[in-house]
């Protein structure tokens, strides 16, 4: 089975929203595998949107992923990169469909709840960067015969 970086952003932290998402994780039939709080600074930040940093809008995203403590989470499940992507929806949640995490809990094109790794390759590198193997704990719940038959 696939892994995927996910980051719950300080948009869901500060407004009370990590259990919306959680729960929708599991709902969803998807294995959390790794779990922590941190406090993100510039440096990680420069790496993990490193496609974004000469973008003019840099410094603001920098200082809205520090605003407060994020939550990173381990996913893992069957093309879990492309399907915890279409649960996250469009970049800006004014054009994020309804149904997704973006398209039903914010207005913003920043401040947007999660993040998600966007290919398996990309996720491998971003696992890396946030967690240490000891802290992926690979294991699989008892039955998935209903969730992945
Ligand atoms: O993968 P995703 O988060 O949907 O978008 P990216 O293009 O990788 O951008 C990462 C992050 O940067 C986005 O979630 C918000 C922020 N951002 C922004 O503040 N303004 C933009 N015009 C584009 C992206
Ligand atoms: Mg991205």
């Amino acid at each position: 089975m696939e892994q995927t970086l996910v980051i719950l952003k300080p948009s869901c932290v500060e407004r009370g929203l990590i259990g919306e998402v959680i729960n929708r994780i599991q709902r969803k039939g998807i294995i959390i595998t790794g779990m922590k709080m941190m406090q993100l600074d510039e440096k990680i930040l420069r790496e993990h949107y490193a496609h974004l940093v000469d973008r003019p809008f840099f410094p603001e995203l920098c200082a809205s992923m520090m605003a407060s403590p994020v939550v990173c989470l381990v996913l893992k499940g069957i093309n879990v990169v492309e399907v915890f992507r279409a649960m996250t929806g469009a970049t800006n949640g004014r054009k994020a469909a309804p149904g997704t995490l973006r398209g039903d809990f914010c207005m913003s094109g920043q401040a947007n709840i999660v993040h998600a790794s966007d290919s398996p390759e990309n996720a491998k590198v971003e696992i890396a960067r946030f967690f240490k193997p000891e802290e992926v704990l690979d294991y699989t719940p008892r039955d998935l015969s209903f969730l992945y038959a």
